[in-house]
């Protein structure tokens, strides 16, 4: 997402390294090379001009502590300026709400094709895992396979769909499944409406009427993070017409450039709620702005990724039981790298990362494929369990019995003990992010570093271990 933006932006602060301290002149060129790079990613103009004079601003003032390079600094206050761009003005706008008394309504509208459909699925399927009883209704009733497409996805994710019957229009529809939810077991119902263009009158009344009839507790537009600058006019433009409570912003798995984003919310005033970031049913991710801001300046998404490493700890008994980290075995590796599969795919996982597009390009070469993985953990299965809680058991003729056992070759028999005690030692040294990091370090061909030590820059760490992007 954004690597453009962010290679550009980690570019500027580069160039600040080796200067000993802030002083108009490299703010101001480091101000004008960050202006060209939001320029390029098609944020709004107007929008570029003040966030930078709001750096200016807060850069000039600043004093540097000694413990900082002048890149450091202004990396953190582009860091806070980018994080009060994304926040809306109130700061509780950017949750879903819930009706006081149910089914709550969750209105989606947008142009077509920006992924109203497949979010109102996604939606559905986040809600579910939170426990709450979600039912999707079909309201699109211009594109013919529209209701079949939202049908498919409500059977993949077990949740029920209320479809137009004989004659219904898209009101009719939703109104019948409002008052037939509670009955159906729904709490919450997903209005799927027709895509329409801001300039279509009849089309925009359709909407405008579900909206003043059932008055939904969420008015959600969904945009298409690909489309730039337009995307705001046509937030704009439906946010006249339907008092939008939050937006989607869809496809920002794609190469879009992102500018959207950045002057969408300031613009509108209406909070980003949810990212698209892939075609699949899991791939919704709650917005939050300093999560966001961190990923665009390259400084990686430590938190949604801890969040995902603790999501599946959590699902595991024995990660629970590991209560001392000297007592990590083997069977505990074999545990991890299970989980590791279910956190996604490495692409994913480097995606969240710190490090600029190059970097990552090279954390995923040498991150272990699928098929590595599969092999790991065919070897750690052909160890009995009491091998694999005393690892020192295993001696050469152990070693290749076990080779020999899951078809693979003695070396790589070898290379696994290595990395076992190389995650051993990681673990002692330390806490949460060790952890998560040891989900995924210590594995690779031969040189996946664990994020601790090895990642470029490091940790984000508190202040004054601001990660590291430009000169220590
Ligand atoms: N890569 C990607 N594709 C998406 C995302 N959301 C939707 N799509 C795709 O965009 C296309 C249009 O989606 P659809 O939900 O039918 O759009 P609608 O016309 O607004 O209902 C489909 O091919 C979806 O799979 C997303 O977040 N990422
Ligand atoms: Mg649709």
């Amino acid at each position: 997402m954004f690597e453009n933006l962010t290679d550009r932006i980690q570019k500027v602060f580069k160039n600040l390294r080796g200067q000993g301290k802030i002083t108009e002149a490299n703010i101001e060129e480091t101000l004008k090379e960050v202006r060209l790079a939001l320029l390029e990613a098609d944020v709004n103009v107007e929008t570029t001009k003040l966030f930078l004079e709001k750096i200016k601003v807060k850069a000039l003032g600043k004093e540097v502590a000694l413990s900082l390079s002048p890149g450091q600094v202004m990396i953190k206050i582009v860091h806070e300026e980018l994080i009060q761009l994304l926040t809306p003005k109130d700061k509780t706008a950017n949750k879903l709400k819930f009706a006081p008394a149910p089914p709550t309504l969750i209105l989606l509208a947008g142009l077509q094709g920006t992924g109203k459909t497949t979010t109102a699925a996604k939606l559905a399927a986040w809600l579910k895992k939170d426990g709450r009883k979600p039912g999707l209704v079909a309201a699109d009733l211009v594109r013919p396979a529209a209701i079949e497409q939202l049908a498919t996805l409500g059977k993949e994710i077990g949740v029920p769909v209320f479809r137009p019957e004989n004659g219904e229009k898209a009101l009719d529809v939703c109104t019948r499944a409002v008052k037939t939810a509670l009955q159906n077991d729904c709490n919450i119902l997903i209005l799927d409406t027709a895509g329409r263009l801001q300039i279509d009158e009849e089309m925009m009344n359709e909407i405008a009427e579900i909206q003043k009839k059932l008055k939904p507790t969420n008015i959600m537009l969904v945009v298409d993070a690909m489309t730039g600058q337009n995307a705001v006019q046509v937030a704009q433009a439906f946010h006249a017409r339907l008092p939008l409570t939050g937006l989607v912003l869809t496809k920002a798995d794609g190469d879009a450039r992102g500018g959207a984003i950045f002057s969408i919310t300031s613009v509108t005033g209406v909070p980003i709620q949810f990212v698209g970031v892939s075609e699949k049913m899991d791939g919704l991710e709650a917005f939050y702005p300093d999560r966001m801001a961190s990923r665009i300046l390259g400084m990686g998404d430590m938190l949604t990724l801890i969040e995902k490493a603790e999501e599946v700890a959590r699902q595991s008994e024995m990660t629970k039981k590991l209560s001392k980290p000297s007592d990590f075995n083997l069977d505990h590796m074999l545990e991890q790298i299970q989980q590791l599969t279910k956190m996604g795919s490495m692409e994913d996982i480097i995606s969240m990362l710190p490090g600029d597009h190059a970097q990552k390009k090279q954390m995923m070469a040498q991150a272990p494929d699928a098929k590595r993985i599969k092999r790991m953990e065919a070897i750690l299965l052909s160890m009995t369990k009491k091998e694999r809680q005393f690892p020192q058991l295993l001696d050469g003729s152990r070693r290749r019995r076990i080779s020999q056992g899951s078809g693979t070759r003695p070396d790589e028999v070898n290379t696994l003990l290595k990395q076992y005690d190389m995650m051993k030692k990681v673990m002692k040294k330390g806490g949460m992010m060790q952890k998560a990091s040891n989900l995924m370090g210590g594995m690779g061909k031969g040189g996946f570093p664990p994020m601790g030590g090895g990642m470029p820059g490091g940790f984000p760490g508190g202040p004054g271990n601001f990660p590291g992007l430009p000169g220590r």
